[in-house]
Formats: C-alpha cells, structure tokens, sequence
C-alpha cells in the first residue's frame, strides 16, 4: 500500500510527560514511527513523502486562533525568557465551566490553557513542524484516492483524534483525519465515514463533526467511565442537530476481550454500509493490542490481519491514518498486518 511518511515527525520529540505525577519518557515518540517505517519497508511497501499543503483544509477544521497559537507558540515561550528553549511548557490554567473561553489572553500560560484539553500534549519548538507534515500527509493520502487510488496509508505522527475545533490533547495537535475526511470532500466525495478504532475515544474528531450528516463518525474505544477522555465518548452521543444519527460510539469494558472488539467492529461496519459511504477514513490506533502499557484491551498481532481483512471487505476507497499505539517494539509488526490483512483480503 502506498504510504505517506514525513520525515519532519523527528521535530516533534518532546523529553517527558506526567504519568502518576511523575516525569516519564514520552510514550508517543519519534521512535514509534521509525519502527513502522523499517517493517512496511520490509514488507515492500511503497513510501513516499507527502506532496499537498494541508493549510486550506486545516481552516476547515480548526479554529484560525488555534491554529495561530500553535504555530506560534513556541516563538512567545521563548520570547518570555530565552532559557526557556530547553524547557517544556505544560498547561497549569483551563477556562472549566463558569470561566470565559471567549476572551484569548495575551499571557502564554492563559493561551496555552485555553487551547489545551489536558498536560498530555508536550509542546517543543518542532511540533508545529512535525504536526503539519502530519497534516499533509493526509491531504496528499486523500487526494490520490479522489485521483482514483484504493487506499492509502499515512505513516504520521504527532496523532490528530484527540484534537479538536480548538484544542490540543493526548498526544495530539492538528486532527489528522479529520483532514483527511475534509480533503475527501473536496475531492469529490459527498458521504465520508471515519472510523477510530484507536483504544482511546476520538473526542476531537467527534466534536469536529457533531453537527454534521455528511462524515459519520463511528468509534470503538475503552468506556470513558473508566479509561481517558473520560469527558466524551459515550454510547448516547448520536450527533445533533443535521448531524443527529450520525455519530455512533461504542464503547467497550477495559479489559474486554478480542471477542467482543470484533463483534464492535461488525456493528461499526454495519453502520458505515447503511451509511452508503464513498470513502473511509481509518483513524488506526493500534494501543488495542494486549502488550500497550497505557491501554486494556486484547489484541495480538494476529488479530490487526483480521482487521485490515474485515475493512477491506467494505469495499471503499480507504485512508489509514496512524493514531496512538504504544508497545513499541510491536508497533511496526501491528500496523504491517493491518495493511496486508487488507490488501490481501
Ligand atoms: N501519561 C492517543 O492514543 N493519558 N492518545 C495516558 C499516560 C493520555 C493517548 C496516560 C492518553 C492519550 C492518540
Ligand atoms: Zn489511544
């Protein structure tokens, strides 16, 4: 399958995050998409680098003073004390209910909290950089299927679900589907389906589409009474307004077997053909597997075969995009067998 890698995902290579208040190495690292890179190299896979500007599309998804500060971002941290180029900012201020997210600030701190959902998104001087590529890859990804191509994979990291109209979280910065589904648009297609098979709730790409009818979004993910987003992700968010029904979420128990992961997956595949879908986006986490460390469902290697065989059985023009995914040493094995479980299908 013709994958999308940009190179500049290195840029984005923050030191630590937080995990039970401690500084941790960063789960989501450069490291994970070198290893996916080796293996569907391996396996004679085509890669290539993107060759679309995302910009257009990203107005269609995010906010303008989002994407403002983000790409701006690091140059104000810096600005405030150049000591600060060799230290992470994190968020320690959010407009939670009864506080205002009208009013911008003009103070960093007062930015970042208000363009962040949590401290789960370390921001370092190449992220901008990193997050684009990303971006571009999807639009480069969607575009060669409205050119006719079956499918495509986009080999990206920073991750995009967690990001939404206005905000950053998770790991996540620019929604990488979402911009995929809107580059799928303008490109001809008229009913999109993005489907999150990502452990966490794609809250962000949710929330992107809520009110609309022409990209359903369908996700299977770990219950968010128990596992993160926690705020979003339950079974009684059916869209609203134009888009009621066409939003449709399933989440299972943490823990749950493979067994009823793909019982998921039939209904979310039952959803998407009653949808009368002309393109699939696939937002492709793999911390579904049994060996991820932040994350409890069962998966073995074997299994994300079967799921690139059950997708492929849809029959659409598909865009895979990589999401989260965390046992890294397996990560490369994982999403190969996905692309092959389709293509050989
Ligand atoms: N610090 C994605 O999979 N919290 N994001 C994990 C470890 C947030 C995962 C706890 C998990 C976000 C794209
Ligand atoms: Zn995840």
């Amino acid at each position: 399958m013709i994958s999308f890698f940009p190179a500049v995902h290195e840029r984005h290579a923050p030191e630590y995050e937080f995990f039970r208040g401690e500084r941790v190495r960063c789960f989501e690292s450069p490291l994970r998409a070198e290893l996916v890179l080796q293996e569907i190299t391996a396996r004679g896979h085509r890669i290539t680098a993107p060759d679309s500007d995302s910009q257009g599309l990203l107005a269609r998804v995010h906010a303008p003073r989002y994407l403002a500060f983000l790409e701006t971002a690091w140059a104000q941290w810096v600005a405030i004390d150049p000591s600060n180029a060799s230290r992470q900012p994190f968020p320690s201020v959010w407009p939670v209910r009864t506080l205002r997210s009208d009013i911008e600030p003009s103070n960093f701190t007062g930015r970042l909290g208000l363009y962040s959902m949590d401290t789960g998104a370390p921001l370092v001087d190449g992220t901008w950089t990193a997050a684009k590529g990303a971006a571009d890859a999807a639009a480069s990804a969607a575009g060669l299927l409205s050119a006719g191509e079956r499918a495509a994979f986009c080999l990206t990291r920073p991750p995009g679900h967690h990001a939404g109209p206005d905000f950053m979280g998770g790991y996540c910065f620019l929604n990488n589907a979402a911009v995929a589904a809107e580059a799928l648009l303008a490109g001809g297609s008229t009913r999109v389906a993005i489907l999150d098979v990502d452990y966490h709730h794609g809250n962000g790409t949710q929330s992107i589409f809520y009110g609309r009818s022409d990209v359903l979004v369908v996700s299977i993910h770990g219950d968010p009474l128990t596992e993160y987003p926690f705020y979003l992700g339950y079974a009684d968010e059916t869209g609203a307004g134009a888009g009621e029904g066409f939003n449709l979420n399933l989440p299972l128990e943490a823990g749950s077997s493979a067994e009823s992961w793909f019982a998921a997956l039939s209904v979310a595949c039952s959803r998407i053909t009653r949808h009368h879908a002309d393109a699939l986006v696939v937002s492709l986490g793999l911390d579904t597997f049994a060996g991820d460390p932040i994350a409890e469902f069962a998966l073995v290697s074997d299994d994300f075969f079967r799921l690139g065989a059950t997708l492929k059985r849809l029959d659409l023009p598909s865009v895979f995009v990589l999401e989260g995914g965390y046992a890294t040493r397996e990560l490369g094995v994982n999403a190969a067998n996905v692309l092959d479980g389709f293509e050989e299908a």
